[in-house]
């Protein structure tokens, strides 16, 4: 699986960010990295989800630090991503998920341009970086566990501030309109983030419609089909330091699909 790993500026730590994480952390310049394979809806991103209860760690990338599984980290050290040695990579602190709840970030390329961490129940450990950036216009996992977080803000512990970005129109298709997520969370009659059977179908559904049949309405892009532009999107990201290319490796991916 090839994903676009995202890179989301830290402009503001939450509430629950530990002070041994913030000494550790000195000068630099922290980024939540976000694995996805729709670069071309990052223009609708309106927060970042982590695992509450995942670990996580800070590692140095050059003169900055990436907020990732450590299980990411070990990929990217092989993939080049640090610049370093081939496979090796330095953890600088430990960090809990919960810990980064409402920290404010910079989605890249996104139209709102401060977004909250929020926390999502149904994030894997072992897919991507552990750090999913939301679009909830598209993705219907992203939309129903938006709507979730706004119905119970107290049970999940979270201001309801944080959660306050709409989504954001950013392709249209003629099945669903321009809010894919919603329209089809609607159909199936999806009540929670727990149903993920039904998110599942959902998803297959958004991600063929989206990609066969969508057609840009907003950015550089607009106009063209998702398919063209998903492409190029991806490489003004990276040209623009704000993405990185970022790879799952064969064996992990074959024994999860069996
Ligand atoms: C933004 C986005 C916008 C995404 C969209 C999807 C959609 P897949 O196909 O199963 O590999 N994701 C990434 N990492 C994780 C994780 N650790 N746990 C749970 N979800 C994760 O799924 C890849 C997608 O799953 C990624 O692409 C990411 O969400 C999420 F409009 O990023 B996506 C129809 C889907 N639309």
């Amino acid at each position: 699986q090839e994903y676009t790993a995202v890179k989301m500026e830290v402009l503001e730590w939450g509430p629950k960010a530990k002070s041994e994480m913030l000494q550790a952390i000195g000068g630099k310049k922290v980024w939540l990295v976000a694995a996805t394979l729709r670069p071309e809806t990052m223009y609708g991103q309106t927060n970042c989800f982590v695992g509450p209860t995942l670990d996580y760690g800070l590692y140095e990338a050059g003169s900055d630090l990436f907020l990732i599984t450590d299980r990411a980290a070990r990929n990217m050290a092989f993939q080049g991503t640090f610049g370093g040695e081939r496979g090796e990579y330095k953890k600088v602190v430990d960090v809990k998920g919960e810990e980064v709840i409402g920290t404010k970030v910079r989605p890249p390329f996104g139209l709102v341009e401060e977004v909250y961490v929020l926390p999502m129940e149904g994030v894997l450990a072992t897919k991507g970086t552990g750090v999913v950036t939301s679009v909830p216009s598209d993705s219907p996992d992203d939309y129903r566990t938006l709507m979730d977080l706004r119905k119970k803000a107290d049970m999940y512990k979270i201001k309801p501030e944080w959660a306050a970005v709409d989504p954001i129109p950013v392709l249209s298709t003629p099945k669903y309109g321009d809010m894919a997520a919603e329209v089809l969370c609607k159909e199936l009659k999806i009540q929670s983030q727990r149903d993920t059977k039904l998110l599942a179908d959902a998803k297959e559904l958004a991600y063929k419609e989206g990609f066969y049949n969508g057609v840009m309405t907003v950015g550089d892009f607009k106009g063209e089909s998702v398919q063209d532009a998903k492409p190029k999107v991806r490489q003004q990201m990276i040209d623009a330091g704000v993405a990185v290319p970022y790879a799952e490796p064969e064996s992990e991916v074959i024994s999860r699909s069996s």
